[in-house]
Order: C-alpha cells, then sequence, then structure tokens
C-alpha cells in the first residue's frame, strides 16, 4: 500500500490568515498562536498575510477571496463565536462553519480555527490557556493539508 502523508514543512508556503475583529482579545491570541506554529514550521515573514475582517460572519467570503486570488496556498480562519453573548449565534456559528464550502470549492485548504463556546472563559482556554490553542492547531492541518495537495 502507498501511503501518502504532508509534512508540516512550511518553508515555500504562502499561508493567508484571516481574522475576526469581535472578541478580538481571544482572537489575538489565535492569531499569536497561529502565525507563531506557521514560523516555527519554516513558513517566511514575507509567505503570511493578515486580514482582519469585523466579525466571525465576514470569515467565509474574505477567505475566498483570499484563496481565490492564487496568492497564497493555505488560509487559516481564525475567530471567537461565544453563546453567552448572543442570540445570533446559531447564525454566526453557522456562516463561519461555512469555510469548509470554501475549501472543497477552491482546493485551497482552509485551517478551521473558529472557537464556538458557551462561555468566554471557555474560548480563553482554547485560545492558548488550559486547552491549547486552537490557532495553532488550524494552522498545522492548514500545512500538512497544504504538502500532501502538492503531492497528490
Ligand atoms: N462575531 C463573532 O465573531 N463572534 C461573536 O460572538 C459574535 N456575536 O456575539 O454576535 C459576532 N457577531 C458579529 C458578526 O460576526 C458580524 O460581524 C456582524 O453581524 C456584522 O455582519
Amino acid at each position: 500500500m502507498r501511503t501518502i502523508e504532508g509534512s508540516l514543512d512550511g518553508a515555500g508556503l504562502r499561508i493567508g490568515l484571516v481574522a475576526a475583529r469581535f472578541n478580538e482579545r481571544i482572537t489575538s491570541w489565535l492569531v499569536d498562536g497561529a502565525s507563531s506554529e506557521l514560523r516555527r514550521h519554516g513558513v517566511a515573514d514575507d509567505d503570511l498575510t493578515l486580514c482582519w475582517v469585523p466579525g466571525s460572519w465576514e470569515l467565509p467570503v474574505v477567505t475566498r477571496r483570499l484563496a481565490e486570488s492564487g496568492r497564497v496556498d493555505a488560509v487559516v480562519a481564525l475567530g471567537a463565536v461565544i453563546r453567552g453573548q448572543t442570540s445570533h449565534f446559531d447564525y454566526v456559528a453557522g456562516e463561519a462553519a461555512a469555510l469548509g464550502r470554501v475549501a472543497t470549492d477552491t482546493g485551497v485548504p482552509v485551517g478551521f480555527g473558529v472557537l464556538t463556546t458557551e462561555t468566554y472563559e471557555q474560548a480563553v482556554d482554547r485560545a492558548g490557556g488550559k486547552r491549547g490553542n486552537n490557532g495553532a492547531e488550524a494552522a498545522r492541518a492548514a500545512l500538512e493539508t497544504a504538502r500532501l495537495l502538492r503531492e497528490l
């Protein structure tokens, strides 16, 4: 059996980060986690592009434009949707999940670093707290998938 896997070698890969400004304290930790993880794996600073959008609702449209631009090999989308804070949680969280469509439609992998939590504290835990940093995890997934796609 032939096994094909992506590596985490970021050298030469161009990565876009799209981050929601809503809950900016949390999302800036996700951005820090994602960008340091990418640099740690060899992505050059010049190959990193960060776009800020107002909220997670806006992540898919900007991620799609970036993916279609041909300027990036992968995108990492970062946001924090907290149920306690919004009555339209389901709409915002649902729209953020449309990021999967962006990846399949464009062929550009999208790391899903959007927290959907019940409380602010749970979001903190996943943005560099006791449950790790979801931004870093999404960045790793985007990197590995971009590398794998190059092998196929
Ligand atoms: N955007 C978020 O990223 N997280 C949230 O928790 C949130 N809440 O609570 O409403 C949120 N709302 C803003 C939304 O993403 C859009 O920016 C806004 O509706 C304008 O289109």
